[in-house]
């Protein structure tokens, strides 16, 4: 009997479900489906972002994981890329609705500049200072901000430094009551070789770009200032 086929109690559940799910999955994809026209009154394809902060500024030494924040309607899609090769989207290249866009900025080796990353079609600036200064240390022959290990040998006046990028060099300067003073007197960011004479109250520099100096300066009895304790 047909009739008591259409009213087959488990057959109208299985229908009510089937119906439920297609309903359902239809919301479903119409939520998840990018709505790429933006608000209201901004025009078709329009979706403008609101990059926070809206530019950077960034040390000479460079920066990792750098990041912006992307406001956009919901569902709109952007990307991101970079124009300038110092600069490195590492991820958020491509979202949808608000996100983050993670950057780094590499070294500058010279001097200050400016980048940008278009994302979302505007473009979120990068100023970058110069390249910073060498940092300083004492007794860095070789300029590179690292000490190097050296020693003096008093009985034949000698130093022998083993410099942290430029290698080994030797010096013979100086004599066995000498006190060694090594100071950057030439601002050149490199050590140099240098002794005080106590006899004749004398500083002796090798300076590593003005050459030799010799500064009377003190006497006898004095203590040069540069000088390490004993
Ligand atoms: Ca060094
Ligand atoms: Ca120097």
């Amino acid at each position: 009997m047909s009739g008591h086929h259409l009213n087959d109690p488990r057959r109208s559940i299985l229908a009510r479900l089937a119906a439920a799910t297609l309903i359902a999955l239809t919301l479903g994809a119409a939520a998840a489906e990018p709505d790429n026209s933006g608000p209201a009154g901004m025009g078709a394809g329009a979706c403008p972002v609101t990059l926070t902060p809206a530019s950077v500024k960034v040390g000479g030494e460079g920066a990792d994981n750098l990041v912006v924040n992307v406001g956009v309607a919901v569902g709109c899609p952007h990307d991101a890329r970079r124009l300038d090769a110092f600069i490195t989207v590492t991820a958020g290249a491509t979202g949808v609705g608000n996100g983050t866009v993670t950057y780094q900025v590499a070294a500058n080796p010279g001097a200050a500049r400016q980048g940008a990353i278009l994302i979302g079609g505007t473009r979120f600036l990068i100023d970058q200072a110069e390249k910073p200064p060498p940092r300083r240390t004492a007794f860095d022959f070789d300029g590179d901000g690292k000490a190097d290990v050296g020693i003096y040998r008093p009985t034949i006046g000698t130093w022998y430094v083993l410099r942290s990028t430029q290698g080994f060099f030797s010096e013979q300067w100086g004599n066995s009551t000498d006190k060694i003073v090594a100071a950057d007197y030439d601002g050149d960011g490199k050590a140099d070789v240098a002794i005080y004479r106590p006899s004749n109250g004398t500083f002796y520099i090798l300076g590593t770009s003005s050459g030799f100096k010799a500064v009377q300066w003190g006497s006898l009895t004095d203590m040069p200032v540069a000088a390490p304790r004993r």
